[in-house]
């Protein structure tokens, strides 16, 4: 399928070293996929579920020890570790590949190498980058057929020169969770993923070829590859305007992303539409702005809370040609479940494990918390039609966020590009009571990056000021958003969902000049009278409340940056303690 010498030795060499009995290079067309479908349903891999009711759906079952990302055997293996960074598990690479190979040698005897070679991002994109993934499972090859683009295509389009490509070796193993890693090699463009079969883990064009080898290979080549969703907002006379946001892991990037208007901005002409919903890569283009793609080519979204209330277009998208992984089996349709899809739960069914489960007596969760679908991008009814774009969209905001009960108000802006880096460098997120451990705990997640930077952090901020002074003031501003305000009860204040278009049109608003907003300490905040409260039952001395910036719980802050700042040395940028000791000094 090429002939691309890089490609042919590395596909070689893994070969000797893996044994498969069979090797199949996977071209992508439709004969070939149905033909891995029929075997994985053969094997039990997967289940096919209703042809009329979820048409070209099927149900996979991971094994329980191997249900998620497992961040404590995620490993960056550079030369040194202070080029990995105090956030990240480090691993020399000499060793590391040691291990590995130790590990992974000769583990495919008797089973097939499926060779994939999948593009990030469009096809021929100046943006986008390949990889050849290896792997041993036909579920892997399934998901990457949703989640990327991929097959002979995009071979045909990479050509026979050039070695600009990222390795991927999974092997399964034995779903040994003692002996489960995935390691980076971001000087060697190389992945290596063994004894899981989990999607996080596993799916390596995702998080650890889009973000962790991707911001690596961005800073060396001054773009950015971010965790962040891009939407694009179109406004009554047809201009659509762009922007990302970055959030930690289940704060709700997917249903922004998705996000359906209310009933007065729909009416007066208002339309959200979805470019992505976890990974940006952002480039100058030739007019001085940041643009931006979505790599992927599908949602790898959370299943349970994903309902027609919550997320009516994600919903959508996952009811033909989607993968399900550890939902819930209902036997009477041949169909999945989920705790809050609805208020109806089987009665006949099988639980993620496979167990006998009757939703209306069991006081155990059917779902697994961490259930997955794997969905096509094509199939959300709010689909960007610039989603295909090769040039990406123009970014004309970047939104950081988090889950902060009391101290960050619902929305505010920075002073310009360089505190925009200082807003991100200090998000947070508190634990809610849902999680295991105390409540309002915060862990530090810079630009939701803490778990995906594959390099030293420190160096990561230093590239985001140069990316500023590159963009000049075409820069794209920058917002902080919290969702997330509580009352005395511990009640969320804010509405959210489609609400919070009303926030997106104060930041667009801004972003245009279109609107005054009060100076305070941390950034301009709005007016309470410039959010448009019309159709909601919400008052504008609600809204004053949970836009209060309160000095006392800022001061209480600073500790914890101070603590957080500490564990980088002299990789701290001095640009970055500049602007904390500016805000200290605002803060008074
Ligand atoms: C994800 C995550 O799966 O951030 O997107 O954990
Ligand atoms: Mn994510």
């Amino acid at each position: 399928m090429t002939k691309n010498p890089t490609i042919l030795a590395w596909v070689k060499e893994m070969t000797e070293l893996m044994t498969p009995d069979n090797i199949v290079w996977i071209d992508g067309s439709k004969q070939q996929l149905d033909a891995l479908r029929a075997e994985a349903c053969q094997s039990g891999e997967i289940i096919k579920l209703n042809e009329e009711k979820l048409p070209g759906c099927y149900l996979h079952r991971t094994a329980e020890n191997d249900v998620a990302r497992v961040e404590d055997r995620t490993f960056i293996c550079t030369p040194t570790k202070e080029m990995a960074g105090p956030t990240n598990n480090w691993k020399d690479p000499a060793e590391a590949y040691e291990m590995l190979y130790s590990i992974a040698r000769g583990r495919y005897a008797g089973r097939t190498m499926y060779v994939i070679p999948y593009s990030m991002g469009p096809i021929g994109s100046p943006l986008a980058k390949v990889g050849i993934e290896l792997t041993d499972s036909i579920y892997v090859v399934l998901n990457m057929e949703i989640m990327t683009r991929m097959g002979k295509a995009v071979l045909d389009t990479f050509g026979d020169e050039s070695n600009d490509w990222v390795r991927g070796l999974h092997a399964k193993c034995d779903i040994d969770g003692e002996k489960r890693y995935i390691c980076h090699f971001p000087q060697d463009n190389t992945i290596i993923s063994v004894n899981s079969g989990y999607g996080g883990n596993v799916l390596l064009g995702k998080k650890c070829f889009a973000l962790r080898i991707a911001s690596y290979q961005g800073w060396k080549e001054e773009w950015m590859a971010e965790h962040m969703l891009i939407l694009g907002i179109e406004k009554p006379d047809g201009d659509v305007k762009y922007v990302c946001a970055a959030f930690p892991s289940a704060c709700g990037k997917t249903n922004l992303a998705m996000l359906i208007p209310p009933e007065g901005y729909q009416n007066a002409g208002y339309k959200v539409w979805c470019v992505g919903d976890d990974i940006s890569w952002l480039r100058q283009g030739e007019d001085g702005r940041l643009w931006a793609i979505n790599p992927e080519n599908g949602f790898f979204g959370v299943a349970p809370g994903t309902n027609v209330k919550s997320n009516p277009n994600a919903l959508a998208s996952t009811m033909s040609d989607t993968i399900f992984t550890n939902v819930v089996h209902n036997l009477d349709d041949n169909t999945v479940w989920w705790e809050g899809l609805d208020k109806n739960p089987p009665t006949n069914a099988l639980d993620w494990k496979g167990n006998p489960w009757n939703g209306k007596e069991s006081d155990q969760k059917g779902a697994h918390p961490n259930s997955r679908f794997t969905a096509p991008a094509r199939n959300c009814p709010c689909l960007s039609s610039k989603f295909d774009a090769t040039e990406g969209v123009p970014i004309s905001a970047i939104v950081f966020g988090g889950r902060r009960a009391k101290t960050a108000p619902l929305v505010y802006q920075s002073f310009d590009w360089n505190n925009g880096v200082f807003v991100g460098s200090i998000m947070a997120s508190e634990t809610t009571a849902a999680a295991a451990g105390a409540v309002g705990v915060v862990r530090r997640d810079p630009m939701a990056m803490l778990p995906f930077c594959g390099y030293n952090m420190g160096d990561y901020w230093q590239h985001w000021f140069n990316m500023g002074e590159k963009l000049g003031d075409k820069a794209p501003k920058i917002f902080n958003v919290n969702w997330f305000r509580t009352d005395d009860e511990g009640h969320f204040v804010w509405p959210g969902f489609g609400d919070n278009m009303r926030v997106l049109d104060w930041i667009i608003r801004r972003c245009e000049g279109a609107v005054e907003a009060n100076e305070t300490a941390i950034g301009y905040v709005p007016n309470p009278a410039d959010i448009n409260l019309d159709g909601i039952d919400f008052t504008e001395a609600q809204l004053a409340d949970i836009l209060d910036v309160s000095k006392d719980l800022w001061e209480a802050e600073i500790d914890g940056i101070n603590q957080f700042y500490g564990r980088f040395g002299d990789k701290l940028p001095a640009a970055l303690k500049a602007q904390f000791d500016a805000f200290k000094a605002k803060l008074g």
